[in-house]
């Protein structure tokens, strides 16, 4: 499979714009790095990596919940430049870095990692164990990223000896920020590789002389480095940013194990990017968003499994997924149900979800269905000290009530969403026969159901993102969403081939924030765009 790969690493610039696809000027961006690389530190760089954005067709918060979703990497990327430092001074610190970034508004940053000396195993042996690198997670700094990127290699290569290299490193890239597209993702694993290559590490496993590190390898890393930027995320970023082939989507599965398999596209499907220009500050607004809302799946996982009478030990914290799993057994010998298998059981959990409704209420209104802290603790069967530990000690939220219902209701219609989305492509690429436009409406349709859970009962859309998504279906798309975390950031819209400049014209003369764009600046926020391929690393000779 695709994911046990190892990363490409390219040192003939024909094969790695051949592997990236012919419709962008690659060269003119990676000229462009690698020139202002040189011009600012005097040498040319050892490596460039390169990490796209991605765009989520179908399968919205259910990442973190381990259900499959379909997302595809992007022609936008990320490209850090990096090189060693070689007249590093005397006093500079092991591994310190000096980053710099194309775009004027992200400043100079200059940091090291301190070594942390810990006792370990034995009383008197004391080795190097961990390193510290001080992230910021209460305010949107670029650097974060490149830390996060860095400190995963530092602690999984690092720990127990050895020095990491003095580096200089250049940033630039065009996935937009804050919009949905993953730009965080693109960022974290960018920077995981630009390290991992200039400390020599891309040739071997964690001990440095197994076999070479693979693509799901690299994506365990991205996960577990991005958590560090202070959202707690699923995988489907990463993965996507990694492993993704062009011209197809990819179908990525988190239960029992990370898997992922290309879905192709429906000949004369476009799907079009729409910026709604609201940039969601994830990683500072979390507590009220994104990690309430995977809180709140977590618990929802437990009231449903106690109510199923499943097994679930009072520390563990069981996903939704895993609560489906359970229902047919020990999850050890079940792996992937069939399809047919996993939406019947969807089915009968989104009627199971009554039960997650506050106790003793005859409530109609949706707007009422929220429990409190203490009707939550209640109905999860722990003490407040046991919920505390499991559910609330690792994240912040901050929250009045806690829709367990409304986003379980979600996530088991929006898991099976993407299992209809991927069965119909790959129906439609085995009988050709079937209509086109068919196909089309029935992709439509699911994208539009998808779009009014998240609005109505995930509430991670915002109005700008409705009313672009409804400008979109009356300027002729398909179907229209919002695509990743939401509260801003971008729309995605299936348009058939014929209508994409029709399409185009339309919602930029109809969405207010368009008005007066042109050219360039319009191509930056509405756009077509085609699958490409996952991240990669060009080294110079
Ligand atoms: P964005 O905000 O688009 O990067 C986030 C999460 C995903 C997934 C989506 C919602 C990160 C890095 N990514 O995506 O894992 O949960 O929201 O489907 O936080
Ligand atoms: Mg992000």
């Amino acid at each position: 499979m695709a994911a046990e790969q190892p990363i490409p690493v390219y040192t003939n610039l024909s094969d790695l714009y051949g592997s990236l696809g012919t419709s962008l000027n690659h060269a003119e961006k990676w000229n462009s790095v690698a020139e202002e690389f040189q011009r600012r530190f005097g040498r040319t760089p050892a490596y460039i990596a390169r990490a796209p954005g991605r765009v989520n067709l179908i399968g919205e918060h259910i990442d973190y919940c381990l259900f499959g979703v379909l997302p595809a990497a992007i022609e936008r990327d990320i490209l850090i430049a990096i090189g060693r430092r070689p007249n590093a001074l005397a006093e500079d610190a092991p591994g310190s870095v000096v980053a710099e970034n194309m775009q004027k508004k992200y400043t100079r940053q200059v940091f090291a990692p301190a070594p942390r000396r810990r006792a370990s195993v034995s009383e008197d042996e004391i080795r190097l164990e961990e390193w510290q690198l001080d992230i910021n997670t209460k305010e949107l700094r670029w650097e974060s990223y490149v830390k996060a990127g860095y400190y995963g290699v530092l602690i999984n290569y690092f720990s127990g000896g050895g020095n990491p290299a003095p580096v200089d490193i250049l940033v630039t890239g065009t996935v937009p920020a804050g919009s949905g597209l993953s730009s965080s993702a693109a960022m974290v694993v960018g920077s995981t590789l630009a390290f991992l290559a200039i400390n020599g590490k891309l040739d071997g496993n964690f001990t440095g002389n197994g076999p070479k590190i693979s693509k799901s390898q690299l994506v365990e890393m991205a996960v577990a480095n991005e958590k560090r930027v202070g959202v707690n995320s699923g995988g489907m970023d990463q993965a996507a940013s990694v492993i993704s082939v062009p011209s197809s989507a990819l179908y990525i599965s988190f239960f029992p194990e990370l898997s992922a398999s290309a879905v192709p596209l429906p000949p004369g499907a476009v799907f079009i990017i729409a910026n709604s220009l609201v940039v969601s500050d994830k990683a500072v607004t979390a507590k009220r968003n994104y990690n309430l809302r995977v809180v709140e799946t977590l618990v929802a996982a437990r009231v449903l499994a106690r109510h199923l009478e499943l097994k679930v030990g009072n520390t563990e914290r069981i996903t939704l997924r895993e609560v489906v799993g359970r229902l047919a057994g020990e999850v050890e010998e079940v792996g992937e149900m069939p399809v047919e298998w996993l939406l019947e059981t969807l089915k009968r959990m989104e009627r199971e979800i009554e039960h997650l409704k506050p106790p003793n209420s005859d409530i109609s209104s949706e707007a009422q269905l929220g429990v409190t802290m203490e009707e939550m603790i209640a109905m999860s069967g722990l003490t407040a000290e046991e919920f505390q530990d499991v559910y609330l000690s690792w994240v912040e939220v901050e929250a009045t009530h806690f829709q367990l219902y409304k986003r379980a209701k979600h996530v088991f219609s929006e898991a099976s969403r993407v299992l209809q989305y991927r069965r119909v492509c790959l129906a439609a690429e085995s009988s050709p026969s079937s209509s086109p436009m068919d196909v089309l409406k029935e992709l439509g349709q699911l994208m539009d159901e998808s779009q009014t859970s998240c609005n109505e009962l995930f509430e991670c859309s915002c109005p700008e993102l409705n009313q672009l998504t409804q400008i979109s279906k009356d300027a002729g798309a398909i179907g229209s969403r919002l695509t990743g975390a939401g509260w801003g950031g971008c729309t995605v819209s299936l348009v058939a081939e014929d209508n994409v400049d029709s399409f185009i014209e339309k919602v930029s003369a109809t969405y207010g924030p368009y008005k007066g764009l042109q050219g360039e600046a319009l191509d930056e926020v509405i756009f077509a765009t085609k699958p490409s391929s996952g991240a990669c690393v060009y080294k110079f000779d």
